[in-house]
């Protein structure tokens, strides 16, 4: 234990220095890890930034191509051999057909490696010639951050917690019933381990279906290669006395163990702490649609995803990082294009407010952050219309369901991001003076210019915050 813990930092160590030396030296790499949770847009707006890095035409924002200083943008081959590689060339396909759809869901981390030729600016333009930049994008579920949470926790601790917390929650009663049946301190039956992680994993489904973002193991809802295998099998049972050495408790504990150390512990060490620039994405208007009770628990949910970029809270954390930081971190609510312009500060500002809580407690350890309401990929343009003598702003797009065409006023956000929030946190059951509609619209079929790449809102501006410095 002390021995591999001592041989993890010592090659970190050296890898550290490896960085170091090549960024200084040769060429800089930048690691930007793009999360949100399950349907925010990850995927999209990876496949855009891209995109439009590689083709700039709109990118003004992007003060490097807005000064034609980017020469070249390339894909190359990433520096990780183990991790999936981003199926950049699929998702884009998606969106580009004739037909254009959204990409399928990712369920698991993957990389992808654009490569820069850059101009100097400033005093060195006329000194030194071109370099070259790396910029590798890490795409990983915001439900893995959960999972820091854990690491302090024993078995015992942790079911405690969970089984308290569900024990009001329709979703767990199947699994309440369950546990209740078993003895935990006999030998351990495999099939009943089984049948035990098989109905806590169905409780969590349908948990996060309902909108609890509490929902951990994280990777029991997003197993990858991992699922059916010990690590994944276990769940929080009710405290025995004097466990015996075989008994399922204690085989559940050992598992919980592993979990910690063979899956959540590496994707931190590996991935998460070698991460420069965050961007944390948002559906924060999927959740005001669904009302007060989603954008609570959209809150509570992010503010334990940002725990994990406060390490001075998690003692584990700050080990692995080893004093390493997130510089700059972006929160983007995404599907802006759903809004009419008009109404994007506002969007931005109940983003802001949604992660106060994170940012206002200073530990973001010197990170600049920032709050920005942005679409990935347009699909709508904007339509003023005449509606019992009023004006509304409208969107107008291809309807997902009957691929029509419809304008569609989603409802006015308050100026005063409070009143939303405030009424989700008091617990109300509906929005008291708007209702708020989402459609769902499909990508729109792309006709490009030479050098334009797909369509989008303030993606320039995005870029320019999380890697402009770089460039
Ligand atoms: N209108 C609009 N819809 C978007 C945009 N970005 C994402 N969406 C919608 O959001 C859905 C989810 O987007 P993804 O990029 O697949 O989200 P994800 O976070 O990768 O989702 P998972 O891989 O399932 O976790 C898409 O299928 C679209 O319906 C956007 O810029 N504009
Ligand atoms: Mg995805």
């Amino acid at each position: 234990m002390v021995i591999s813990a001592l041989a993890d930092s010592i090659s970190r160590g050296v890898e550290a220095l490896g960085d170091t030396v090549s960024g200084a030296f040769f060429e800089p790499v930048i690691r930007l890890g793009v999360t949100g949770l399950a349907r925010s847009g990850k995927t999209v707006f990876i496949t855009s930034l891209m995109a439009n890095l590689m083709d700039r035409g709109r990118m003004p924002g992007l003060l490097a191509a807005q000064e034609g200083r980017i020469e070249a943008a390339f894909l190359q081959p990433q520096p990780d051999d183990t991790v999936p590689r981003f199926d950049y060339e699929s998702h884009l396909g998606a969106l580009t057909a004739a037909t254009p759809h959204w990409p399928d869901s990712t369920r698991a981390i993957s990389e992808l490696r654009l490569s820069l030729r850059v101009r100097p600016s400033g005093l060195l333009a006329g000194l030194s010639g071109p370099r070259t930049l790396h910029l590798d994008i890490v795409d990983y579920p915001g439900e893995w951050l959960l999972d820091l949470g854990l690491m302090e926790k024993s078995f015992a601790g942790w079911s405690d917690e969970v089984l308290t917390r569900i024990a009001a929650r329709p979703e767990a009663s199947d699994y309440l019933a369950l546990v209740r049946s078993v003895d935990a301190t006999a030998k351990l039956d495999e099939p009943q381990a089984q049948a035990l992680a098989r109905s806590y994993t169905d409780y969590l489904n349908a948990a996060r279906d309902a909108g609890f973002y509490d929902c951990t193991p994280g990777r029991f809802l997003l197993p990858g290669d991992l699922a059916g295998s010990p690590v994944l099998t276990f769940a929080p049972l009710a405290r025995p006395e004097g466990p015996a050495r075989r008994s399922l408790w204690r085989e559940m504990e050992r598992r919980f163990e592993a979990y910690k150390s063979q899956v959540v512990k590496p994707f931190f060490r590996d991935h998460f702490s070698r991460i420069d620039r965050q961007v944390v994405l948002i559906d924060a208007l999927g959740a005001i649609h669904n009302g007060p009770q989603a954008v609570e628990d959209l809150r509570a949910g992010l503010a334990d995803i940002l725990g994990a970029f406060r390490p001075g809270r998690n003692a584990v954390l700050s080990r692995l990082l080893m004093g390493k930081r997130v510089e700059r971190i972006l929160f983007a609510a995404t599907k802006a294009d759903h809004l009419h312009h008009s109404q994007h500060d506002r969007l931005t500002a109940i983003m802001r407010a949604l992660v106060r809580e994170a940012t206002d407690r200073a530990d973001f350890a010197g990170a600049e952050t920032r709050a920005m309401a942005l679409a990935s990929l347009r699909a709508t343009v904007e339509e003023t219309r005449d509606h019992d003598g009023r004006k509304l702003d409208c969107v107008r797009g291809t309807l997902l369901e009957s691929g029509k065409q419809a304008a569609f006023y989603p409802g006015e956000l308050p100026a005063d991001p409070a009143r939303l929030i405030g009424a989700a946190r008091d617990g109300a059951d509906r929005w008291l003076d708007s209702d708020y509609g989402v459609m769902r619209f499909a990508p729109a079929p792309l006709t490009l210019k030479p050098g334009e790449g797909p369509p989008h809102i303030r993606l320039d501006r995005a870029a320019q915050f999380l890697l402009g410095d770089k460039l």
